[in-house]
């Protein structure tokens, strides 16, 4: 038995981000270890050194020394910043997908995870990935918040039902990783578990073609959407769905929003939320017509209706490069002159 498999303190670091965050987590450690361990020295030393000796003891009056609050005070300072910038700027790389990152679908409910991909391979408690490829996920979840945890990833997002939430890995080694959830969901939240297999490419593309699907994600919303007619009115009496995928959007409240999946997803369960400009209020919802899986798929076809152009015009006043989580536009509160000899 290889016992330092058995009985290593870390998990596998088989992702990109896993070193750098294991980096960052001992640097934490230490540090955290040596002050405590000095602060610890340090009252056990006053409080033997500075004890009362005798009955009647009164101590001498202390001065201040403030370059010595000053100097520690700021080298603590120093300190907390640079693990603050260590930290905000890998929370960034942990966050932010690469654009080009193959993007794999996930739908949590109590107690199981269920996986599609694009090609319309479905799996349920495993996620087949290529090695050294950038996977980003897109989750919801059917029922309470579940959280998608990959410990030898050193990744995990919450699942939220109502709305899509992403993580991305790109695995460094094939093999196979547990999943977790890692969010107490109810009762067998404990056998919430799967499995991830990390694959060499070749490997992947004979696991994808041996699992062939009859229908893509993209042919089964194109299903759905005609289905439920939606094109009978979008492109002539509604916004056109082409090219809609990542562009800005300008509501009619003077707003803009970027066409993300949460968008799409929320205009077709409760339309009214966030009109389009110089469209009138007349699509009806279709919350409780369709599953969490049908969404995705139809999702999934609107995104393939055509790339978004990139922005390069200022939309409603705002820079293309600040288009993305731009606060509302407000307008400022009006100044009332104050008369003078004080306040009404
Ligand atoms: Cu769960």
């Amino acid at each position: 038995m290889d016992f330092s498999k058995q009985f290593r303190l870390f998990p596998e670091e088989a992702s990109s981000v896993a070193g750098r965050v294991d980096t960052l987590a001992i640097w934490l450690f230490w540090v955290s270890a040596f002050f405590t361990l000095l602060i610890c020295v340090l009252i056990v030393w006053f409080a033997i050194r500075y004890r009362r000796r005798t009955e009647n003891e009164i101590p001498p009056e202390t001065k201040s020394h403030e370059w010595m609050e000053w100097s520690w005070s700021a080298a603590i300072f120093v300190i907390l910043m640079v693990f603050f910038a260590w930290g905000a700027k890998l929370y960034v790389v942990v966050k932010k997908p690469p654009t080009h990152a193959m993007e794999i679908y996930v739908v949590g409910k109590q107690w199981m995870w269920k996986v599609q991909h694009p090609e319309g391979q479905r799996e349920i408690d495993e996620l087949h990935v290529p090695v050294g490829r950038a996977v980003k996920l897109i989750m919801t979840s059917e029922d309470v918040i579940h959280d998608f945890g990959l410990p030898d990833f050193r990744i995990k997002q919450d699942v939220l039902p109502g709305s899509y939430s992403t993580e991305w890995f790109t695995a460094t080694k094939p093999g196979e990783y547990h999943l977790f959830c890692q969010e107490y969901c109810g009762t067998l939240h404990s056998e919430m578990t799967g499995k991830v297999v990390v694959m060499l490419p070749h490997d992947y593309e004979a696991w994808l073609a041996g699992t062939v699907p009859d229908v893509s994600m993209v042919q089964a919303g194109a299903k759905l959407f005609s289905t439920y007619g939606c094109a009978q009115c979008h492109g002539q009496l509604a916004p056109t769905l082409a090219g809609l995928y990542g562009r800005p959007v300008q509501l009619d409240n003077g707003k803009t929003v970027v066409a993300d999946e949460n968008y799409i997803r929320e205009s077709i369960l409760n339309p009214p939320a966030k009109l389009v400009a110089n469209y009138p209020a007349r699509m009806p919802s279709f919350r409780g017509q369709l599953s969490e899986e049908q969404l995705i798929d139809l999702v999934a076809y609107i995104k393939s209706l055509g790339a978004a152009a990139p922005v390069t015009q200022p939309v409603n006043g705002v820079a293309p490069d600040a288009i993305f989580n731009q606060p509302p536009a407000r307008e400022p509160p009006p100044i009332v002159p104050v008369p003078k000899g004080g306040r009404r």
